[in-house]
C-alpha cells in the first residue's frame, strides 16, 4: 500500500447478504474485514471506493424480463443499500452501476458516480495505480471489476474480503485462479500491514 493505493469495495449490498434476495452464502462475513482495510486506507488518507448494484425495476438482467437473476439491488430499496455494518467514511467515492434496462454489466469500471464520471476517471484523476478489491460476488462482480482493473493498474484481490455465489459448485475457486492468471495478486489484511 503506498500513495497512490486505492480501495474499491464491490456491491457489499443487503441482497448480497444473508437475509437478501441473491444471498450469497456468508457474504456478511466480509463486512467487519473490509471495515479493516476501510480504517488502514482512511488512516492513510489514501481513495475508498464502493460500487453498488442499481438496478431499475425492469431490466433484462432480470428473470423476469429474460434475464438470469431474481430481482435484487433495485434502486433505493432496502436491499440496494450498503450492509448496515459497512463503515464508509463519509469521504467514501460511491459509483453505481446496473441502471441500463438493456443491459448486464458486472464490472465496476461500468459503474459511474453521482456527477456520472466514470470508475476508471476517478482513480485517474486521483492518481491511482494499485488498487485492493474485495466485496461481492467473487465469480461475478468482483471478478469482472478485478478483470477489467488489470487493464490499467496493479491489482490486489483482498483474499479475506470476497465471497462468490458458487451457482456452479467451484465457481468462486475458479474465478480466484482466473483473476491470478490474469494478473492479480494474492493479499490479506496481514500481508497488507506487514
Ligand atoms: C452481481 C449477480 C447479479 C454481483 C450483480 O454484484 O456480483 N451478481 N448482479
Ligand atoms: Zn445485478
Amino acid at each position: 500500500m503506498n500513495l497512490k493505493s486505492a480501495l474499491l469495495i464491490v456491491d457489499v449490498q443487503n441482497d448480497f447478504c444473508p437475509g437478501g434476495s441473491l444471498a450469497v452464502a456468508g457474504g456478511d462475513k466480509v463486512v467487519p474485514v473490509l471495515n479493516k482495510y476501510i480504517e488502514a486506507f482512511s488512516k492513510r488518507e489514501l481513495p475508498v471506493i464502493a460500487s453498488r448494484d442499481w438496478h431499475p425495476q425492469k431490466t433484462k438482467h432480470f428473470k423476469e424480463f429474460g434475464g438470469l437473476w431474481p430481482v435484487h439491488c433495485a434502486q433505493n430499496t432496502k436491499g440496494a443499500a450498503f450492509h448496515p455494518d459497512l463503515k464508509l467514511p463519509a469521504a467514501a467515492v460511491i459509483v453505481s452501476k446496473g441502471m441500463d434496462p438493456d443491459k448486464d454489466s458486472y464490472s465496476a469500471f461500468q459503474a459511474f458516480d453521482e456527477d456520472g464520471r466514470s470508475l476508471a476517471d476517478i482513480l485517474s484523476v486521483r492518481g491511482v495505480k494499485e488498487l485492493f478489491v474485495g466485496g461481492l460476488a467473487t465469480d461475478y462482480c468482483v471478478k469482472a471489476s478485478v478483470l477489467d482493473a488489470l487493464k490499467h493498474f496493479r491489482v490486489n484481490l483482498l483474499m479475506d474480503a470476497v465471497k462468490g455465489v458458487d451457482i456452479h459448485p467451484g465457481d468462486s475457486q475458479r474465478a480466484v485462479e482466473e483473476m491470478l492468471k490474469a494478473g492479480a495478486r494474492k493479499m490479506t489484511f496481514e500481508s497488507l500491514e506487514s
